[in-house]
């Protein structure tokens, strides 16, 4: 059953940010752009550009978006959303100084506040039924991530069917994370939002803007936590996940010293939140309270940046900022035990392991460097480097499946695939799914048996794999679809996935 939802079109109860006036250097450097933006855009993006029902218009918030793609939409509109055209009314040149100003800083510094936090929060009718609405193994179902025009689809992970589809928040970051029973699924968007889905009832159930520039959220092992990391401010929000109402908001910031927090994950058997920092060369380890988080910041000999964990998260695994070495750290003891010899740029967040020999293997992508690099994690030397056609971003496996797949993000062949096997390290295989077009991100399904894969373009493709033989048994049009995510392997941290 496809169940189109627009959720732009419920009515929200949209946040009200800290008075500030225009700073005077903005209205003096671009007078008319300002006006423009008063009368078109404020309604929507908030008097201080800091977003509202649409995104925010800041540099922070449009670094990825360049300014010739931000004219296009200023021009002709956003597909599917309350994004109008504003080509046939305004001269595309007063619309260009209004994009120049879209891309310049504030003059003033930006707040958001707990009240910020708390006005912003949207409630939806919530549904009185606790069976799901469909018949598919509500385990073995993924959530994909469509960028292409903010949406994301639920998909029976057995027939690999759509079950609904539905517009998300603009511009979704880092993976959307389950309740421990499957039932809901939370994303975060890098503008701010935190949204609640109920999977069994296919409808939105919460919102709160929990900051101007966020990267990512986290859910507490017995689920009742939910923590957001924000660049802008420099923060970490703590929530109640049942409906998202605030319980503290912790500055990142350490003897006068303040941080943007680069992310947060969580550590399911320590029962705590660990947060990346991105400015200050400190791991926190923050455990959530009903009345809020107690923290633990562990001095560390560099800025790291990009985690991975061990499975039973007693080491972390972070690269240093400068993105050439990696560093382990005992949590227990919040000292360094190893250092990794990583040339370029690992990828550490996108690491997978699997147990080879007597040992437990890291694999992980290079995001400067055309390799893959392999780790004994008994001892933390390099066992193996692999040979790539280019810079990779993603790698996935699944313990039920011989194979670990990494993609070729970067560069001129950025539309391959590589497979490795397991027990011989090496590339068995090199697929090219669609000629010409990046593909990355694989997901398993809850069994291991199949494979499923992005072809991350506007007009897409989502292709399911058989995991063992390597054909193609299926392939879905999808925009852009970015990550999967499948209930059963991030609910039970399974090897081989994201956590
Ligand atoms: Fe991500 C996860 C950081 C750019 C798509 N990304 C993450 C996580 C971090 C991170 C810390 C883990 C958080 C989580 O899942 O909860 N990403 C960064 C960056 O620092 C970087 C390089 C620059 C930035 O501007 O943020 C970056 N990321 C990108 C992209 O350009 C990607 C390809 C497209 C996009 O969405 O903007 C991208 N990142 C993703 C995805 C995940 C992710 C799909 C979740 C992967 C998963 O399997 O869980």
């Amino acid at each position: 059953m496809l169940k189109p939802f627009n959720h732009w079109l419920l009515p929200l109860l949209l946040g009200t940010l800290s008075a500030q006036a225009w700073a005077e250097t903005d209205t003096a450097a671009n007078p008319e752009a300002v006006q423009i933006y008063q009368d078109n855009c404020a309604g929507c993006h908030g008097q201080q550009r800091t977003g509202g029902m649409g995104p925010a218009l800041l540099p922070e918030s449009l670094s990825r978006l360049k300014k010739q793609e931000a004219l296009n939409v200023i021009l002709h509109g956003r597909a599917l959303t309350q994004m109008p055209a504003f080509g046939n009314q305004i001269a595309e040149e007063k619309l260009n100084r209004l994009v120049d100003l879209i891309y310049t800083p504030p003059a003033e510094p930006l707040s958001f506040t707990a009240a910020d936090i708390q006005a912003s929060r949207v409630h939806y009718p919530q549904p009185d039924n606790d069976k799901p609405l469909f018949s598919a193994d509500p385990q073995n179902l993924f959530i994909v991530v469509e960028l292409g025009d903010h949406s994301a689809t639920l998909l029976d992970g057995d027939t690999f069917t759509p079950i609904t589809r539905f517009k998300t928040r603009f511009a979704l970051h880092g993976g959307p994370k389950f309740s421990p029973d499957g039932r809901y699924v939370y994303f975060a968007s890098r503008d701010g939002w935190i949204s609640k889905y109920d999977i069994y009832n296919m409808a939105w159930l919460a919102e709160v803007r929990v900051g101007i520039n966020t990267r990512n959220l986290a859910i507490s092992d017995d689920g009742q936590y939910l923590m957001a990391a924000n660049y802008l401010p420099g923060n970490l929000v703590l929530l109640n996940s049942k409906d998202l109402s605030l319980i503290d908001i912790i500055p990142a910031s350490s003897n006068g010293d303040n941080s943007r927090v680069s992310a947060v994950y969580t550590a399911p058997p320590r029962g705590s939140f660990i947060a990346a920092m991105k400015d200050i060369a400190e791991v926190w380890e923050l455990t959530p309270g009903e009345d809020g988080a107690q923290v633990r910041k562990i001095a560390t000999q560099d800025y790291l940046d990009d985690f991975f964990f061990d499975q039973d998260y007693q080491h972390l695994i972070g690269s240093s900022r400068k993105g050439d070495s990696a560093t382990v750290l005992n949590l227990d003891s919040g000292k360094e035990t190893a250092r990794l010899d990583i040339k370029g740029m690992p990828h550490l967040g996108s690491g997978i392991t699997w147990k080879y020999q007597d040992t437990e293997v890291l694999m992980s992508p290079n995001l400067k460097d055309s390799r893959l690099t392999i780790i004994d994690m008994k001892n933390w030397k390099t066992i193996k480097e692999i040979d790539t056609q280019g810079p990779g971003f993603f790698a996935r496996s699944h313990d039920g499946s011989p194979y670990a797949w990494s993609d070729v993000f970067f560069g001129p062949n950025r539309d391959v695939i590589n497979i490795i096997d397991k027990e011989t390290l090496s590339i068995v295989k090199t697929l090219k799914p669609m000629p010409g077009k990046t593909s990355g991100h694989v997901e398993f399904t809850r069994d291991g048996r199949y494979a499923l894969l992005s072809v991350w373009e506007d007009d897409g493709e989502l292709i399911v794999y058989d995991a063992k033989t390597l054909e193609e048994v299926k392939r879905l049009p999808m925009k852009k679809p970015s990550g999967k995510y499948n209930v059963y392997n991030k609910t039970r941290y399974v090897r081989g996935t994201s956590h």
